[in-house]
């Protein structure tokens, strides 16, 4: 028992049997609860200190005492692998019995225990709660951040219905033509409390599947229009697209794409630029690699984003069919001062080169990154040099007034 004149400060651990809900039907409840007191005993080994220690779920123990555990992640590991190697010799579970452990402490009164056992949950099914291994420690930060995300996720279902998002647009320059050939879209969220929002708070989201489709239609269908009313004054510009690793994987994306490009003709269907993310390999999933080719043969252009920084670039170029590719700004940040990464930008250059494959070299910021880059034969850069995302007005503006000059070859 605890004592309840010490002051109230509580651990707990609960101890999950992850994977034994397929097992648990299997079995007999004698065999079940069986599993169950063998793992209890096991604990009451474990803990020289007072504990309560009860059963909180099919397959879930709870062990709490008053006091915090200075080795909170060692002693959960300890009891994990305590409680998985037990497992396995007494019971023959085999190998793939999984378990888990969440640790939290608190000073709440041992009364809210419940809540205790609750926030322990969420850390042991939270994905960015874990530390690995199957032990998670709660961290009231992780849960803050999570709900925050939660809440967000819901306002952005509502944010494309109330047309709150809005596309942004950054030039993209050729410096040999000294022109503004085109411009990648870039998403902006006018959120009606936070104010103005960049992907980074929000574009993982994109990527969850309730609005991964209905952002997608949206986005396609803005781009199109823009390309459309782009048209009347400039016949050549490009529109850049970011598609995200789930969209382009997704059965329903060429259907949507087409849906969307319907009853426009093909000289715009060519300026549409779908930007593919290199951070995932693209030949490994069917439907996404079935999609880029058939975004190809649609007549869009294929570009890969984020070059360099994927695992699988070379690959990448060997097996798609591949119009462009966009060489990351990590790195282009540092070629004035980093032989190698200036060396690394010349090799990617030349081998597109070979491969008949336009080059769009992004964050560039000042005029001597562009002269280094010059001298390597690259044409086309992006970057805050020119321009940083501008909304759709200030773009045609932009295009108006702008005037490159081109570079002395
Ligand atoms: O990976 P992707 O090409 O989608 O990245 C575009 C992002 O890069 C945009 O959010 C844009 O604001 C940012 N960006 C564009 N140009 C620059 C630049 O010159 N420097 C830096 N640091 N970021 C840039
Ligand atoms: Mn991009």
């Amino acid at each position: 028992m605890l004592h309840s004149s010490e002051p109230a400060r509580i651990s707990l651990y609960l101890i999950s049997l992850t994977n034994y809900r397929e097992l648990y039907e299997q079995r007999s409840v004698e065999q079940n609860d069986e599993l169950i007191l063998q793992c209890a005993a096991l604990l009451k080994l474990s803990f020289s200190k007072q504990y309560i220690l009860s059963r909180t779920g099919q397959s879930e123990l709870a062990v709490a005492f008053e006091g915090d555990d200075q080795h909170s992640y060692q002693q959960g590991f300890k009891l994990l692998l305590a409680l998985m190697s037990d497992i396995e010799d007494t019971l023959s579970l085999g190998p793939n019995f999984e378990a888990s452990v969440a640790y939290i402490d608190s000073s709440e009164p041992l009364a809210s225990t419940r809540r205790l056992i609750t926030r322990a949950r969420s850390a042991l099914f939270s994905q960015t709660g874990s530390i690995g291994g199957g032990i998670h420690v709660y961290d009231q930060e992780v849960e803050d951040r999570q709900r925050e995300e939660d809440k967000l996720l819901l306002e952005l279902k509502r944010a494309i219905h109330n047309d709150e998002l809005e596309l942004y647009y950054q030039p993209q320059v050729d410096f040999y033509l000294g022109l503004t050939v085109g411009s990648e879209a870039l998403i902006r969220w006018n959120h009606p409390t936070l104010g103005l929002l960049t992907p980074e708070r929000f574009v993982h989201q994109l990527d969850h599947d309730v609005i991964c489709l209905e952002f997608g239609d949206w986005l396609f269908r803005k781009a199109v229009q823009r390309l459309d009313k782009l048209s009347r004054s400039y016949s050549d510009r490009s529109v850049s697209i970011n598609i995200s690793a789930s969209h382009i994987q997704h059965p329903a994306f060429f259907e949507q794409l087409t849906g969307a490009l319907e009853g426009y003709s093909a000289a715009l269907i060519k300026r549409l630029v779908i930007e593919v993310t290199e951070s995932f390999k693209l030949s490994d999933h069917e439907t996404a690699f079935d999609n880029t080719r058939k975004c190809k043969a649609l007549g869009a252009k294929v570009s890969l984003d984020d070059f360099g920084t994927g695992y699988s670039s070379l690959n990448q170029l060997r097996v798609l069919p591949i119009d462009e590719i966009k060489i990351d700004r990590a790195f282009v940040r540092n070629i004035l001062t980093e032989h190698n990464d200036f060396k690394l930008v010349s090799r990617i250059l030349s081998l597109a080169e070979n491969f008949e494959i336009d080059v769009v070299t992004e964050g560039v910021e000042n005029l001597n990154q562009i002269d280094k880059l010059i001298m390597v034969g690259c044409r086309k850069v992006q970057g805050y040099y020119y321009s940083q995302p501008v909304s759709e007005a200030e773009f045609d503006q932009w295009l108006k007034d702008s005037t490159v000059q081109p570079a002395i070859l």
